[in-house]
């Protein structure tokens, strides 16, 4: 706590050798009435989910398994936008720490040559048309090395210290993480998202490619082109343009 240069963020730290899910925990201390900025973190998950029942893969002591607890003053349609928000925050905090060119998969990942080193879980408790509380949860691949990870997502999955060819201090990139989310957090508290989805859109890998959505309700492929202000990807499609606010994306290979 000495290290940390945030002043809301980690002012409540929750440490675990081991919890089924940060995001489960956070939730449960957010329920019960915990301070903004509470954080989440783990040596290791052994429930580490992903969105829609996915599992998320957190083996001890190599990544950054961490939930963070928000009370923004944002309506309950801008949870989408905390989930983009948080990609610029673990951007920023990757790119000054370790120097390796990454970025952003619309909507949840942050990807190192085509493969997946983050990963992001945005949780909302809301009534009526304020949010109670939103946990971000954020899995970071640190020091995983590449066959560590199962065989299932070895193909898709690597790490920061595998793309940087050496070890990665996680105290220097959690601190470095804190400090970036909240002052990417202030940003949109005091500003708008205009400015956080500028950066969005500037370390984007999805806009200007081929892709194929697997939505919620349907499935068709076009070029993404712009995400609009509620943080939803547009895309050109046979049809015209077609606006989705959540699901899943493939970009094809050119
Ligand atoms: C995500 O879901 O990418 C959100 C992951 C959020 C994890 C954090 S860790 C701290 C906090 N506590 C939690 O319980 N969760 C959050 P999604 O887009 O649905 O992607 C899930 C898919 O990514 C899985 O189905 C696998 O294919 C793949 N995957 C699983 N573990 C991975 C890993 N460690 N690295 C890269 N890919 C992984």
């Amino acid at each position: 706590k000495a290290q940390l240069t945030s002043t809301v963020l980690g002012q409540e730290i929750h440490y675990f050798d081991e919890v089924d899910s940060t995001n489960n925990a956070a939730k449960k201390l957010a329920a019960n009435g915990c301070p903004e900025g509470t954080i989440v973190v783990a040596e290791s998950q052994v429930g580490g989910r992903g969105r829609l029942a996915r599992g998320w893969f957190s083996p001890p002591g190599k990544g950054i398994w961490l939930s963070v607890v928000l009370r923004p003053p944002f309506s309950p349609m801008d949870a989408a936008k905390c989930t983009l928000m948080a990609a610029v925050g673990v951007t920023r905090a990757i790119n000054s720490v370790t120097g390796i060119g990454c970025g952003i998969k619309w909507p949840n990942d942050i990807l190192w040559q085509g493969r997946k080193v983050v990963g992001i879980l945005t949780e909302m408790s809301a009534e009526m048309d304020a949010i109670n509380f939103v946990v971000i949860g954020m899995g970071i691949n640190v020091n995983v090395n590449q066959e560590d990870f199962p065989s299932e997502i070895a193909s898709v999955a690597t790490s920061l210290s595998v793309a940087a060819g050496c070890e990665i201090s996680r105290i220097k990139l959690l601190t470095a993480m804190l400090s970036e989310l909240e002052a990417v957090y202030m940003l949109a508290k005091n500003s708008g998202f205009a400015l956080v989805l500028e950066e969005w859109k500037k370390n984007s890998i999805t806009l200007g490619q081929q892709v194929d959505v697997y939505g919620i309700d349907r499935n068709f492929s076009g070029q993404a082109f712009d995400i609009d202000a509620d943080g939803a990807l547009l895309i050109k499609t046979f049809q015209g343009v077609e606006r989705v606010l959540a699901g899943d994306v493939s970009i094809r290979p050119s």
